[in-house]
């Protein structure tokens, strides 16, 4: 049975594919972007999507199919933008959240990424966290949203420095994927 990766974003679906190969599983790329209901945990916003989705394209009832929900927290912030980062992302950008920042001592952030898979009858949640600090300008030219001022813990490379390769072995997107994966590979072996 094909996968299903439902996502408008490229980056996210070349960043799972290539996890995916790790696993000898193919992920099919289902380019639909879905309206993000505005909630307080990513959990329920990756669940509650997956249902509004599954109303809009019903043909999607039938398949296998799962979608990523990431946010970023910075402490200092009191964990902004965390469930609103798209739409922090799209207004104020990175360079608004350097602004937030400027006087900011405490730069310590994490990413959280959850994965919510439907196996064509119900959805089950994955989480996948990692800790970093917000930079203090722009570094790197390659990877989307937030890589240019996030590095991960015990790296000297921000995300947007990293080929994709290095950001699959420590981002948060790839902890939660590998959680399915894993389960998804050993279910077909069984
Ligand atoms: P979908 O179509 O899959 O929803 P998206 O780009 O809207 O793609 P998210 O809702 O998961 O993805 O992401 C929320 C925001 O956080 C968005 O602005 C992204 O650019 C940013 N973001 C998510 N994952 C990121 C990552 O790995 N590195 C940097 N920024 C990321």
């Amino acid at each position: 049975m094909d996968v299903h990766f439902i996502t408008h974003n490229p980056s996210k679906y070349e960043e799972a594919s290539n996890v995916a190969q790790e696993f000898n599983l193919s992920i099919k790329w289902y380019d639909h972007e879905y309206e993000e209901l505005q909630e307080d945990s990513l959990e329920i916003i990756a669940r509650k999507s997956c249902l509004s989705i599954m109303q809009t394209k019903p043909e999607l009832k039938e398949l296998h199919f799962f979608l990523e929900d990431a946010g970023l927290f910075i402490k200092s912030l009191n964990g902004f933008p965390g469930p609103y980062s798209s739409y922090v992302f799209n207004t104020i950008g990175n360079n608004g959240i350097l602004d937030l920042m400027k006087d900011k001592e405490d730069r310590e952030a994490y990413f959280k990424s959850v994965t919510a898979y439907y196996d064509g009858s119900t959805i089950e949640t994955f989480v996948g966290v990692t800790k970093g600090i917000i930079t203090k300008s722009l570094i790197g030219e390659g990877g989307f949203g937030f890589d240019p001022i996030f590095r991960p813990d015990d790296n000297n490379q921000t995300f947007a420095e990293m080929t994709l390769a290095t950001k699959n072995l420590y981002s948060h997107r790839q902890k939660s994927l590998r959680i399915l994966f894993t389960s998804l590979t050993a279910f077909a072996k069984q």
